[in-house]
């Protein structure tokens, strides 16, 4: 007997390819939302509704309707845009959003408090950036990450074009965004030329496609969907990827769901690889679960038909075999700061961003105008990391005192710890609607009060990654952290421990629903541990598994088993 299928798979049936009742709800001026199944149409646009909750319970005390407004991400494969570009997308976040531009854990940048009737002349001012957020949200692929390795310019090169074919060849063909959002004509047209590779109802979930080059594993490959990794010959030209697939993700409030890393399928030519591309997306378009959304993620599609049989139907598809996976070796997930210099002479500047939020504060450092000022005069690129920080990229000898000079004006290099510099947070409160505790205004706090107690136990020095949700759906990756907090409820967190520093491997629950100075006095014996018990060049992660702290977790479905003496206290 067939199961019934999700609503959301009714919702995009039903929308004549992305349209909805979007248009009308516009014009409604009654209300700052739109209707419920708008709601979920209009992420495929890039957009979510949202309310700032830090007003929620007094506007419900005055019976005022939610202080409503749009989140808006862009879609930048491989987070690379242009001054030009940079200086268009400050000007929106100060004349329609909140004054702040937010980089995201992949690659690009996020509107908040963007009012709906702003929407429209924020997409046409994104447009004329030539810029857009079609598929950066919703049940697609959605933006395609790239490893930014400045030093490495030949591979981090392929790695960029290979991620811009792909964002572009699995792009939702539907004309409903330029006719939503830049007033273009209505086009009719049958299901295979609007959609080729999706057709009505697109995919059962989202999708996240990366691209990385070793020995950086910036972009986190193991938590995502699939992945694409560089095998370089001795001259450092890209021979071939090694693909892939099922990673990461674990559903807020759904007890059986579980995150898991990325398996390595197999190994393809670089003339291959966009049909690998798009054969994995539609084995999971034909294969994913539309009956049950939390089940719908490709990583369960892997584990319940096995790898071996997903394999061959990508080989099915691409009409050829894939090869076996090459060696490769990775050895952080995080960013390399400072200056580097290019194969090509050229410099880059990675500078650290706390938590991806770039604002201007009073008296403090002015992130927003100081990269205006770098953008006004730079003439070669940004590009986004997916640790939310920013590289000024291809920057010409003559250039590069005038930017040093802007940054110590402006404080964009915040001098900041080992372990802030590992620090990331998603979003959470006031905007996400599913958070469930602080994250981006709770961790630099709470850095601070670990990077004490590191210090007193003389391992200041030592890079740990640290990283912390509002929710368990883990939108910084936490589960791939050596710290890992996900949030419980207001004030309340679970701590993890034992990823490995090079993000391939899933932590373990440690001690469940700790407040502020349960979490501080949680891991503190733990970094005397390390301190005195480490062996040389031994990480964190690494050591707590040796230490007995935490059973190593192995795979998801291992992730639940064998939890930390706290935790099983705990619950
Ligand atoms: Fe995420 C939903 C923010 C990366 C897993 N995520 C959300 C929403 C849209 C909340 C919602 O559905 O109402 C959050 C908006 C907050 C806000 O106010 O801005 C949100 N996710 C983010 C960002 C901005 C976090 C950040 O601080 O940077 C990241 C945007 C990335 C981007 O540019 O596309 C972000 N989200 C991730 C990642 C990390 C990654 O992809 O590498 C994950 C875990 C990996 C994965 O996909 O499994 C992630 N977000 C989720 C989930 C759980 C998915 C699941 O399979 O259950 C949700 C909820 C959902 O999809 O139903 C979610
Ligand atoms: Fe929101 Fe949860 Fe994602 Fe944080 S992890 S941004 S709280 S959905």
């Amino acid at each position: 007997m067939s199961k019934e299928l999700s609503r959301n798979e009714r919702i995009k049936e039903a929308s004549g390819y992305l349209r909805g009742t979007l248009a009308e709800g516009l014009t409604d001026i009654v209300t700052g939302a739109i209707t419920e199944d708008d709601q979920q149409l209009v992420k495929f646009h890039g957009m979510y509704l949202q309310d700032d909750r830090d007003l929620r319970a007094e506007r419900t005390k005055k019976k005022l309707e939610k202080a409503y407004s749009f989140m808006i991400r862009l879609r930048i494969p491989g987070g690379v845009c242009t001054p030009a570009q940079w200086l268009q997308l400050d000007r929106i976040a100060r004349d329609y959003a909140n004054g702040t531009l937010r980089l995201t854990t992949r690659q690009t940048f996020q509107f908040h408090g963007v009012i709906k009737a702003n929407l429209k002349a924020t997409m046409k001012a994104i447009d004329t950036a030539l810029l857009d957020t079609l598929a950066a949200c919703g049940d697609v692929n959605r933006n395609v990450l790239a490893s930014t390795n400045p030093h490495q310019s030949r591979a981090h090169k392929a790695a960029l074009d290979l991620a811009r074919s792909i964002s572009e060849h699995l792009l939702p063909q539907t004309p409903a965004y330029r006719e939503i959002w830049l007033d273009g004509e209505k086009v009719v047209g049958g299901e295979e030329i609007i959609e080729p590779v999706y057709g009505r109802t697109y995919l059962p979930r989202k999708f996240k496609t990366v691209v990385a080059v070793p020995p950086s594993n910036e972009v986190d490959i193991f938590a995502q969907d699939l992945g694409f990794i560089a095998i370089l010959d001795e001259k450092g030209e890209v021979e071939g990827w090694n693909v892939t697939v099922g990673g990461m993700g674990m559903t807020h409030g759904e007890e059986d769901t579980y995150p898991r890393t990325a398996d390595v399928m197999g190994f393809c030519r670089p003339e291959d690889a966009l049909a690998v591309a798009e054969a994995v997306v539609t084995v999971q378009r034909d294969w994913g679960d539309r009956t049950l959304r939390k089940h719908a993620r490709l990583k369960y599609t892997i584990e319940d038909r096995g790898l071996a049989a997903f394999r061959a139907e990508v080989e099915r598809r691409i009409g050829k075999a894939l090869g076996e996976p090459r060696p490769f070796r990775f050895d952080n997930n995080g960013d390399r700061y400072g200056w580097v210099e290019g194969e090509d002479g050229r410099s880059h500047l990675t500078l650290f961003i706390e938590n991806g939020r770039l604002r201007d504060i009073p008296g403090g450092p002015s992130l927003m105008t100081g990269f205006r000022r770098i953008a006004e005069f730079h003439d070669g690129e940004f590009r986004l990391t997916a640790n939310q920080n920013v590289i000024v990229a291809d920057v010409s000898p003559e250039k590069r005192p005038a930017i040093e000079a802007l940054v110590e004006e402006y404080g964009l290099t915040s001098h900041a710890t080992a372990l802030r510099r590992n620090a990331m947070a998603c979003v959470a409160l006031p905007t996400c609607g599913l958070a469930l505790a602080e994250s981006e205004r709770y961790l630099p706090s709470l850095v601070t009060a670990l990077e004490e107690r590191l210090n007193l136990r003389g391992v200041a020095e030592d890079e740990i990654t640290i990283r912390m949700t509002g929710c368990p759906n883990g939108c910084a990756r936490p589960y791939i952290a050596e710290i890992g907090l996900v949030g419980k409820g207001p004030g309340r967190y679970n701590l993890y421990l034992g990823g490995a520093f090079d993000g391939s491997r899933l932590s373990k629950l440690y001690a469940a629903d700790l407040q502020h100075d349960e979490i501080v006095d949680a891991l503190d014996p733990l970094f005397a541990a390390y301190a005195h018990g480490r062996k040389p060049a031994e990480r964190f992660g690494d050591f707590v598994i040796r230490a007995g702290i935490v059973a190593a977790t192995r795979n998801g479905r291992d992730f639940h088993a064998n939890t930390g003496p706290l935790a099983e206290a705990a619950e």
